[in-house]
């Protein structure tokens, strides 16, 4: 049955996995869905070639996109590389931008990428237990540097929208590459390299 979120509720968390069970949407984004967010165009053909993986997939629950309703997802993303960048999510501006967002970080390892519209930006390492801040205004973007899934809870206003348009064109500032095997957060210029798609 549907659940209408007029009423209070009880949500289950999957802790083992970082899971929503319950959910009423389900996302699944493979390599192939996220051409212009690398900066290695090349090596993303090559990964999408070789068999085009899942990158991430998010659970969502829908509650009506009204103020004072909060949207609760789920997001795992699988371990994996394209060029020096590790696997990430396609990452957005909320429509309105008056909507912050909490994640709540259950497991694996990684880091939140934030940048502002005035180019302030930030990086958040992520770890079990770890609840990063996302201001209005912000824009975000996850990235799983470990060798197992990243999964974390996303609370946010359910009327928030999602822009990812700006970021399809302008990209993100900040990437993390690996360094002599340390995932560093770095400027994308730093890697020179030409996005695809
Ligand atoms: C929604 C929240 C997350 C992301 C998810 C995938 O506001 O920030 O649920 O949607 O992590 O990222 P993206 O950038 O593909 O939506
Ligand atoms: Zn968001």
């Amino acid at each position: 049955m549907r659940r209408t979120y007029d009423v209070p509720l009880n949500i289950l968390i999957d802790l083992a996995r970082g899971t929503l069970e319950e959910f009423e949407e389900e996302v699944v984004r493979r390599a192939s869905h996220l051409r212009g967010i690398f900066a290695d165009g090349v090596a993303l053909e090559r990964v999408i070639a070789a068999g085009d993986p899942v990158v991430y997939e998010v659970r969502s629950c829908t509650p009506p996109e009204a103020a004072g309703h909060l949207a609760i997802c789920s997001s795992v993303i699988h371990s994996g590389r394209v060029g020096l960048e590790y696997h990430m999510t396609k990452g957005h501006y909320h429509v309105n931008a008056a909507s912050g967002e909490i994640y709540i970080c259950v497991r694996g390892r990684g880091y939140v990428l934030l940048q502002d519209n005035s180019g302030r930006t930030e990086e958040l390492p992520l770890s079990p237990g770890t609840v990063s801040y996302v201001p209005p205004g912000w824009a975000h973007r996850t990235v799983n540097t470990g060798d197992s899934p990243l999964s974390f809870i996303g609370v946010y206003p359910a009327d928030a929208g999602h822009d990812y348009g700006t970021i399809l064109a302008t990209g993100m500032k900040r990437t993390v590459m690996d360094d002599g095997g340390v995932p560093t957060p770095v400027d994308v210029s730093r890697l020179g390299l030409k996005q695809t798609g």
